[in-house]
């Protein structure tokens, strides 16, 4: 037949459109968009439903080593196959590069964890925490070459950050590759000096891990990033933005001219540092980094989402089991907040979070869920057109989502390798029951139907100035 099969009946959603119409797929990729096609070996009927591209997370973190006896909760099986129950198709996760080590090493590492363990595809973005001459300029021209075209860059952690001289110098590697740059800002030493005086004064609580990293530390860190990508010419990405001051910032220098990309998160819309008080440390549950605020920041950034202040809406996806010696209850995690794993999962949770909040309510229309959980992730990291959208010629990566479900979100329904997931008992509507990745069905009406290894590796192309 003339297509291996047909999506019919659904309203489609791209980042520029809704319309009613009918997908044909052959080969994994969609070969016609139009009404009442014909002439398939498999028909899904996705009358009554949404028909839009599948999710791309461009931040996730799988499998990374973070510190001595602590272990992160999912690898690339659990990791992706909870993605896909969230409607993604494409997941970003990092490459950890170990101080003084060559990033190949780091890449062949990763490759080796995910190859044949994936429930959806993977790009990588690395992470450069050694911006030493020949490992900096010699590798990553190299590597941007072969389709390893994002990295990302810390200016907190005392073991990753760089500073400036070294990020200048990665920013100038970016702007001779065309590679993009991620950074994550947070003033190192203002933080370490609040660190200190809390431990101090035996206010060890998870609570202080708030208290520590104001929005003071991530405005002013979110500054001088723009100010050095200002100064070396090349645009940035400031992932996991949390609140007005650090948005105000990025209009600033967009004002300015900067071409700027910025990211959000759930965890910014949906938590506040109070999550992190609670009985017997359950508020290590909610640590991560930059920690969520308050209110009127939660109100900020549903602002930012509104308006395009915000390009990206990815999950930051970084798992640690709650009740585990090797996750947020470790030994030396219970000893100090400052020892507890940075990050808390959400890849699955992620998409069906703003859906409901965001569209179900009435704050964003589906191009703009679109635009943020899909094609800006594909446009900004190299994967469009192929990912990202339902056009002509892009890969049959599609999440049918069925607005009448409701649901009440319990880790015990999710798909990864935490113990608990921070929104617990959040009420939403709508989730996607059919996911198709590169037109094999791989969840049909809620059942998983694919298979372990049905996900690829994708290389990324560099930015075209
Ligand atoms: N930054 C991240 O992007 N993820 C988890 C922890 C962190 O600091
Ligand atoms: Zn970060
Ligand atoms: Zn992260
Ligand atoms: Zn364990």
């Amino acid at each position: 037949s003339t297509f291996d099969l047909i999506i019919r009946g659904g309203t489609i959603a791209t980042a520029s459109d809704v319309f009613k119409a009918d997908i044909g797929i052959r080969d994994g990729k969609i070969v016609q968009i139009g009404a009442a096609l014909e002439g398939a070996t498999e028909v899904i009927d996705a009358t009554g439903k949404y028909v839009l591209p599948g999710g791309i997370d461009s931040h996730v973190h799988i499998s990374q080593p973070s510190g001595e006896g602590i272990s992160m909760a999912d690898d690339f099986e659990s990791g992706t196959l909870s993605a896909l129950f969230g409607g993604n198709t494409t997941i970003m996760p990092f490459c950890l590069q170990e101080k003084g080590r060559p990033l190949r090493e780091a890449l062949n590492a990763y490759h080796e964890l995910a190859e044949g363990s994936c429930y959806t595809d993977v790009s990588f973005h690395l992470i450069v925490s050694d911006a030493s001459p020949t490992l900096l300029g010699q590798e990553l021209a190299a590597l941007a070459e072969e389709g390893y075209a994002s990295f990302k860059v810390f200016m907190t952690y005392e073991n990753l950050r760089l500073n400036d001289a070294e990020i200048l110098k990665t920013l100038d590697v970016a702007r001779q590759t065309g590679s993009t740059v991620m950074i994550h800002c947070e003033n190192e030493d203002a933080i370490r000096y609040l660190v200190e005086k809390h431990e101090a004064a035996g206010d060890v609580a998870p609570r202080a891990h708030a208290t520590t990293r104001p929005i003071a530390a991530e405005r002013e860190a979110t500054h001088r990033a723009l100010t050095l990508a200002e100064i070396a010419e090349v645009p940035i990405v400031i992932v996991h933005v949390s609140n007005g001051q650090a948005m105000d910032e990025i209009s600033r220098a967009r004002a300015r001219g900067l071409k700027v990309y910025s990211e959000t998160c759930p965890q910014y819309l949906m938590l506040t540092a109070e999550d992190l008080d609670g009985m017997d440390w359950e508020g290590a549950k909610f640590v991560c980094s930059p920690p969520p605020r308050d209110k009127a920041a939660q109100e900020d950034c549903w602002r930012g989402i509104e308006t395009g202040v915000f390009d990206l809406f990815s999950s930051d996806h970084c798992p640690f089991r709650y009740d585990d010696e090797h996750g947020k209850r470790a030994p030396k995690a219970l000893e100090s907040f400052r020892h507890i794993p940075n990050g808390i999962p959400g890849v699955e949770t992620r998409m069906p979070i703003l859906f409901s909040e965001g569209v179900m309510k009435g704050r964003i229309d589906l191009p703009r869920f679109v635009a943020l959980t899909a094609t800006n992730h594909a446009r900004t990291y190299g994967l469009y057109p192929e990912k990202g959208t339902i056009a002509i010629g892009s890969d049959a990566d599609i999440a049918i989502w069925d607005p009448s479900v409701k649901k009440t979100i319990r880790h015990a329904d999710l798909h990864d390798g935490a113990d608990y997931t921070p929104y617990e008992g959040v009420e939403v509507t709508g989730w996607p029951t059919t996911v198709i990745l590169r037109g094999r069905v791989m969840i049909r009406n809620g059942e998983l139907v694919g298979r372990k290894g049905d996900g690829q590796y994708q290389t990324a192309r560099t930015r075209t100035l």
